[in-house]
């Protein structure tokens, strides 16, 4: 029997979305790893130098692409989205010069933030380390700045199913049972709109397929989300959000006639319950 796709009724999941000003602390992190919150709102997180270092060093980058994949954006750095894993982590090592090169020669606040979640983690028995394979290792982040144009720059879409369906080549498959944690930090903000909106739906496998979004998780219609309740975070230059990235979430079109959108973006969960992967 072919599904409805208006018939699917999606099940409402509550969000609890944490938002303050200051430094992110390794405790809420690991909060949101172990799906105790489904989101974190950390407001003048990371320096205006440094915003605007990588904002320059993005837009100048010699490793600056369009995407390719479906989904409208510039990017430096390498997604695992649609690839095998050779694919993915041969880009990897390519673009490691360009991603490494958007800090110029200040301190790398993700790599920071890594390094500090490596430490707490090894206290409590757990290994944080990047995702590899015997074709090379992830990045530590990777930069975007979505084109989309409409009512949304980046569609409504969850982040597991391209983990879930990542496939066997990679190790970090295992993660789709977990929470799927996703970083974003926003050295640059446009001067309206670029909201983060979550909904209050995790998709299950059944979902996606009535969707047909199975191994992408993108786009959720908006007659799929319609009934959905969502929230926003307003997100300025210097702002970290950490996710569930089982939630449906998206990004509401932009406005305004100067700034572009930037974000630095990692995503990361339990592979088991001694090891957390990172990649992006
Ligand atoms: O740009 C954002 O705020 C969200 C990015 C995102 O959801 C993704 O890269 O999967
Ligand atoms: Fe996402």
């Amino acid at each position: 029997m072919a599904t409805n796709q208006a018939r699917q009724t999606p099940a409402i999941s509550p969000l609890t979305i944490e938002e303050r000003t200051g430094s992110i602390s390794t405790a809420e992190i690991i909060s949101v790893l172990k799906g105790e919150i489904t989101a974190l709102h950390i407001s003048q997180a990371f320096s205006t130098e440094i915003a605007e270092e990588i904002t320059a060093k993005f837009f100048g980058s010699p490793g600056l692409r369009e995407r390719k994949d479906g989904v409208p954006g510039q990017y430096v750095g390498a997604s695992h989205y649609r690839k095998d894993a050779a694919t993915y982590f041969a880009e990897a090592e390519t673009a490691r010069p360009h991603v490494d090169a958007l800090f110029g020669n200040l301190v790398d606040p993700v790599r920071a933030l890594f390094d500090a979640l490596k430490r707490e983690l090894h206290k409590q028995g757990i290994e944080l380390r990047l995702a590899r394979s015997e074709h090379g290792q992830a990045n530590v982040c990777r930069a975007l700045s979505w084109t989309g144009s409409g009512t949304f720059s980046l569609d409504p879409h969850d982040d597991v199913a391209q983990v879930l369906r990542a496939g066997n080549d990679y190790e970090l498959s295992a993660v789709a049972h977990n929470t799927v944690a996703a970083l974003n930090f926003y050295p640059s903000m446009s001067e309206e709109g670029g909201n983060l909106r979550l909904w209050s739906h995790k998709p299950t496998v059944d979902d996606r397929k009535s969707q047909g979004v199975e191994t992408t998780g993108y786009p959720y219609s908006a007659v799929y989300l319609k009934d959905v309740p969502c929230r926003d975070i307003r997100l300025k230059a210097g702002d970290i959000a950490l996710l569930d990235g089982g939630f449906v979430h998206g990004v509401t079109g932009q406005a305004g006639n100067g700034k572009r959108r930037v974000l630095l973006n990692s995503f990361f969960g339990f592979a088991r319950p001694d090891l957390v992967l990172w990649w992006t």
